[in-house]
Formats: structure tokens, sequence, C-alpha cells
């Protein structure tokens, strides 16, 4: 049977590439998906991706995981900096999870400094821009015991 990895995207990443180049680069969110998808086609991996400005939609979407995914990999915006919730709910379904964060959030404003998701991942890239995503499929396809 095929594995399944969840992406998950928080609030405002459906703006990727219309504004903020400098910080987020020129990708859109589809090019992330795109290039998801096709790293985990290499690992033969499925990916559901879910974007959401909602707190509890990706919750939702993250519980949902537990019936048919494997891996999540996640950037969680700004909730990663405030999102007891998101972490819980992270905890909650016991899946690898790889989080992702475009830009390098620790040469930014302190209050990004800090992030609740960190402590239950199984590895946090940030900074490398959508290349990040890539990473992140490539460690969780490695941690994966192959079926
Ligand atoms: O660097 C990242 O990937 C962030 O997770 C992005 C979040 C930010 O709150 C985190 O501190 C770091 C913000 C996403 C907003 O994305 C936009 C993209 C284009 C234009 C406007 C916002």
């Amino acid at each position: 049977m095929t594995q399944r990895m969840l992406l998950v995207n928080g609030p405002n990443l459906n703006l990727l590439g219309t504004r903020e180049p400098a910080t987020y680069g020129t990708d859109t969110l589809e090019d992330v998906i795109d290039l998801v998808q096709s790293t985990a086609a290499d690992f033969g991996f499925e990916v559901r991706a879910v974007q959401s400005n909602h707190e509890g939609v990706l919750i939702d979407a993250i519980h949902a995981a537990r019936e048919d995914c494997a891996a999540i990999i996640i950037n969680p915006g700004a909730f990663t900096h405030t999102s007891i919730a998101l972490r819980d709910a992270l905890t909650g379904v016991d899946l690898p999870v790889a989080e992702v964060h475009l830009s390098n959030v620790h040469a930014r404003e302190e209050f990004r400094h800090h992030s609740y998701i960190s402590a239950v991942a199984e590895c946090v890239i940030v900074g490398a821009g959508i290349q990040g995503y890539e990473f992140a499929v490539r460690r969780l396809a490695r941690l994966l015991p192959k079926n």
C-alpha cells in the first residue's frame, strides 16, 4: 500500500509569492506543493496538502492524519510562536513531524525565536526557503520504515 505524508501550511502562507519576496521568496504555495509531491513520489509517498488560516482546521487535519498518514511536514506560520493547541494535536497523533520555516526565524524579531512545535518535531529546518520542504520529505522518508 502507498504511504502518505501530510503537508500542513498555516496562516497567510496562501499569500506566498504575492508579497514580501525579500523574506519569503517568489515561489507560490502551489510551487511548494509541487515540490513536496515530486520529492515524495521519488520515495513512493503520496501527499495530502492542507493550508488554512484557521487553527481548528489545522488541528482537524492533523487528527485525521492518524488514520492514513505516516508523517507530517508542517509550516505552522505564526501559530508556531503561539499555539499550544497545535503542539498538543501533533503530540496526540504520534507521527514523525518535520517543522519547516522558509525564513531564518532566528535572525528575525525576538518573538519568532521560540517555537511551541520544535520540541515535538523530529527535525526543524529554517531559512532554506522552499528547499526546506524538500529536505523535510527526504529526512522523513529516511526515518520511516520501508513497507
Ligand atoms: O518563515 C516561515 O516560514 C514562517 O513560518 C512564516 C510565517 C511567520 O509568522 C513565521 O514566523 C515564520 C508567516 C507566513 C506569512 O507568509 C506570507 C507570505 C507572503 C506574504 C505575506 C505573508
